[in-house]
């Protein structure tokens, strides 16, 4: 790491966003903590339900033991997700699409907020809660914010389950391989919000970084990619991009 910026933004990220033209955007649950999405991890305590950790309620062992409880761990989430709003990080990044010659926002977060204010094919790494997935030809169903979820696979008849990638699954085919092509080719990667320990979602920076991407993270703490970036600033995601797009050109 080559510089702590805290808790202004550094000046040398600004010169990076001015110039850089591909950029790559990693996102982690911090980016929607300032809308009130609980994070996974941090503040000393893990997410739970029911008792149960959520690496062990998000696994997909859990779910083949009992997807009803699965699917009530779900339910209760989207349930709170609808009094939810996009804060300023995400409008931030949406309006960085006009920006940029290329612009990748990649997010391991399955809200959907990013979507809600403009961001376009935002790649789901860890899949969207506001689609089910048929356990058996896993065609994909959206279920609506103001209605019902639907309750078996409208072409098979399966059960559904919910279209997010539970640990010990496989991300969606192909949205990694895009990501770290994109990670490959970018000249600025931002790392925004994310503990970065769940792989491989987390070796994104990595690969953007041994590539000559100048890598800069965004988070209120410190994480284990914080040594390889050029930059970290030290801050609350909304609060910093809000400021970096106000301030410049954004
Ligand atoms: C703020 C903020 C503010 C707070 N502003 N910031 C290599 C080694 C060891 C294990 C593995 C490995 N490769 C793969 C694995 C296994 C596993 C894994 O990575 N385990 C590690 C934990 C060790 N990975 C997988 O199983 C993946 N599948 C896979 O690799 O398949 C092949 C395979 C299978 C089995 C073995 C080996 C290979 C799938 C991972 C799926 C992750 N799923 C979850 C749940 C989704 C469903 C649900 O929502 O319930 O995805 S887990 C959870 O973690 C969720 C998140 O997307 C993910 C990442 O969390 P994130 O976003 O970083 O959030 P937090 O909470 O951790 O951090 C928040 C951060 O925000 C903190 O840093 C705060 O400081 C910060 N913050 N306020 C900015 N205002
Ligand atoms: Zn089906």
């Amino acid at each position: 790491m080559n510089s702590v910026a805290t808790p202004n933004i550094s000046a040398e990220l600004r010169r990076r966003l001015d110039a850089a033209k591909r950029v790559l955007v990693l996102t982690g649950a911090g980016v929607s903590a300032e809308s009130g999405v609980p994070t996974f991890r941090g503040g000393g305590n893990s997410a739970t339900w029911k008792g149960l950790p959520f690496e062990i309620i998000s696994s997909g062992a859990m779910l083949e033991r009992d997807l009803p409880a699965v699917w009530e761990w779900f339910d209760h989430r989207r349930d709170k997700l609808k009094t939810i709003q996009p804060n300023a990080a995400h409008h931030a990044i949406a309006s960085w699409q006009d920006r940029f010659h290329e612009l990748t926002v990649v997010t391991q977060n399955i809200d959907g907020l990013h979507q809600r204010v403009g961001s376009r094919n935002v790649v789901e790494l860890h899949g969207n809660i506001w689609r089910a997935r048929c356990t058996v030809c896993r065609l994909a169903h959206e279920i609506p914010m103001d209605g019902d979820r639907p309750e078996a696979c409208g072409e098979c008849g399966n059960s559904l389950r919910p279209d997010v990638v539970l640990f010990g699954e496989m991300l969606p085919q192909g949205a990694f391989e895009f990501a770290s092509q994109r990670a490959l080719g970018c000249d600025l990667c931002l790392v925004i919000g994310t503990s970065g320990i769940v792989y491989p979602a987390a070796s994104l920076p990595e690969v953007a970084k041994s590539a000559g991407a100048f890598v800069c993270e965004i988070n209120p703490e410190p994480t284990p990619l914080s040594r390889l970036c050029d930059v970290v600033v030290t801050g609350r995601a909304g609060e910093v991009l809000g400021q970096l797009t106000t301030d410049s050109r954004g």
